[in-house]
């Protein structure tokens, strides 16, 4: 196979002649191709086969242990206008990444076969969608760009008709930590990383494309890249409303989009859409739709279980490549609290000892196709996505942020947005459990100046009057013994059901400094047996503690000068003043 597309076959034979791969192999996306790199894979030992009649279709990757993870402070933004990258991002100048990274890919595909993997990020017919292509040395990273993407011919066929398409060039390198860096070029549409072969380094259609690349874009043509989930909530009449909610990375994203309801909300059903990424874009009448340019999920293992998210556990039971968890003895994957089975192996490959640390990896994945999800929308591939009625942001915090508020307006919702700060997670390198700002999730994503950023979705507001309704919601409260004070998972259900009655003006709220919270009776959770106490603190602001929260957002944003959108700034003081009387 090669193709009709000048620059790409230019670019794929520049590449070629730099990084020398003894073979070049364009990736047609079949069953067929899939399965005999997984033989491949299986015959050098990268991969592992797990019990076949347990988890058909199953296979296990262990990583290098120095490579587990995103490496948020090796990932770089090259412009030559340093302002609008922004503070919140690492910085190179072009010509100097360039120099950097063509040092390195040198030779580096010797022995090697170099993949072409075409992809559309998005259903394949949707205006919305957009392509791009990886060239890879990691038969890995081609399998999971199979199950993560809309990978191969058709991608193709789109390139070649539509003539643009995001450039992204991996290679694992030798693994090394000290030479090791994620390097993005939005002016140019394309992307350099080398030196890891995990997740969101590595699988360039993920973070690297469809956040950094495309939220720089989506500001230039007015819409919006966002670290979201997609999810429908249907009623019992039938009812559907579709939400998109921001959650930092390992905070409930995944499952949250494929929630299983209690007991007693046994005739409502949550439908997935997506469980990472959403692209938002206005149509013609003003609505909000949203689409999902993934087409499968990479996982966070540790947790999932047949209480916590019965779809995931389920999903997981065939067709699935596990990286960096254990094994039982007879070949089962492992996790901790899996509560099923024992471990034998850990993610080290070495024979399992509590004394040695979990078995599974923190940051342990699960790659499967979107189409294993019970909960799978029948709308995921629908070309003009679906109608947001409400947006949510969210956060991992012990203390302050009460389980559900809503915002006052559109622009009180993009302040709120902003705030957002969470404990870290092992979901990239570095101290877990530190709370940081983490604007709307995409500290790590977000690739240009975040004052800009607030600027291009403050301007909605003037671009029609039906926009979705914004809330934040944190499950993740604690009582001073590290107890979850919210039960989470499943139960999520009663916010989301809240938060729609809300949409659509069916429930009242009580006023505070920082958005409406519930009523006491607000949300149907008569049979949890929560404490009245529990509650009360669940669902009400401490002031003092939001004076302080609020004055230290303030510097924050003062740290974004004169390019801080004063509608912002507006909305910080009128939140202050609120707290203040
Ligand atoms: P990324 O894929 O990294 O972007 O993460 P994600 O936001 O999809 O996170 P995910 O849903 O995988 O959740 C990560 C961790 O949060 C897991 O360990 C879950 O068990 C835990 N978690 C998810 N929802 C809840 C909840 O409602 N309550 C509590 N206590 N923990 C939760
Ligand atoms: C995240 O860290 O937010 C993820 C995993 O979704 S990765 O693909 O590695 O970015
Ligand atoms: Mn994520």
């Amino acid at each position: 196979m090669t193709t009709k597309n000048q620059e790409l076959a230019a670019w794929v034979s520049d590449v070629a002649a730099l990084t020398q791969p003894d073979r070049l192999v364009w990736c047609d996306g079949s069953e067929a191709e899939y399965q005999q790199i997984v033989d491949l894979m299986l015959g050098d030992g990268s991969l592992s086969p797990l019990n076949s009649e347990t988890h058909p279709n199953c296979y296990l990757h262990l990583s290098d242990p120095q490579d587990v993870a995103r490496v948020e402070h090796l990932t770089f933004i090259c412009s030559d206008d340093k302002a609008a990258v922004g503070d919140n991002n690492n910085w190179m100048p072009v010509a100097d990444a360039k120099q950097k990274m063509n040092d390195l890919y040198a030779g580096c595909m010797r022995g090697r076969t170099m993949y072409v993997i075409p992809y559309c990020m998005g259903p394949i017919d949707s205006p919305y969608s957009r392509c791009g292509v990886e060239l890879t040395d990691s038969p890995y990273v081609v399998i999971n760009m199979k199950l993560m993407t809309r990978m191969g011919a058709r991608a193709l066929t789109r390139i070649e008709k539509e003539g643009k398409f995001v450039k992204g060039l991996h290679s694992t390198g030798e693994l090394d930590p000290e030479r090791r860096f994620i390097m993005h070029f939005p002016e140019e549409l394309s992307i350099m990383s080398y030196g890891s072969g995990y997740g969101g380094n590595a699988l360039l259609g993920k973070k690297c494309h469809a956040l950094r690349i495309a939220s720089w874009q989506a500001r230039q043509e007015g819409w919006l890249a966002e670290h979201m989930l997609i999810l429908g909530l249907e009623s019992p009449e039938g009812e559907t409303h579709y939400i998109a909610a921001a959650f930092p990375s390992a905070c409930g994203k995944t499952n949250l989009a494929m929630l299983i309801p209690p007991e007693k909300f046994k005739d409502w059903k949550v439908w997935t859409l997506g469980d990472d990424i959403a692209w938002l874009h206005m149509d013609t009448e003003g609505q909000l739709r949203a689409i999902n340019p993934e087409a499968g999920y990479f996982g966070v293992v540790p947790g999932t279980n047949a209480k916590t998210n019965r779809n995931a556990y389920d999903m997981i039971q065939q067709d699935t490549i596990f990286t960096n968890v254990g094994k039982t003895a007879d070949d089962q994957p492992w996790w901790e609290d899996k509560k099923h089975g024992e471990p034998s192996v850990d993610w080290k490959g070495n024979s399992y000892a509590a004394a040695n640390g979990p078995a599974a990896h923190p940051n342990s994945r699960f790659t499967v196709s979107a189409t294993g999800n019970k909960a799978y929308s029948s709308l995921a591939e629908a070309p003009e996505g679906v109608p947001i009625s409400a947006i949510v942001f969210g956060g991992r915090r012990r203390e302050l942020a009460p389980l559900v508020y809503q915002a006052k307006s559109w622009e009180h919702g993009v302040l709120i947005g902003a705030g957002v700060a969470s404990e870290t997670t092992a979901a990239a390198t570095g101290e877990v459990g530190l709370v940081r700002r983490d604007p709307m999730a995409m500290k790590p994503f977000c690739g240009y100046n975040f004052a800009d950023y607030w600027s291009h979705w403050l301007s909605f507001a003037g671009r029609t009057d039906t926009l979705p309704k914004i809330f934040h919601v944190n499950w993740f409260r604690q009582n001073e013994d590290g107890d979850f004070l919210w039960p989470g998972f499943g139960e999520n259900l009663r916010v989301l059901q809240w938060i729609i009655q809300r949409c659509k003006g069916e429930v009242g709220a009580k006023e505070t400094a920082i958005g409406y919270l519930p009523n006491e009776h607000g949300l149907d959770i008569a049979d949890l047996n929560i404490e009245p106490a529990v509650w009360e603190s669940l669902t009400s602001i401490n002031d003092d503690q939001w004076r302080q929260e609020m004055t230290e957002f303030g510097s924050y944003l003062d740290s974004f000068g004169d390019r801080l959108p004063p509608e912002l700034r507006k909305q910080h003081q009128q939140v202050l003043s609120a707290l203040a009387s």
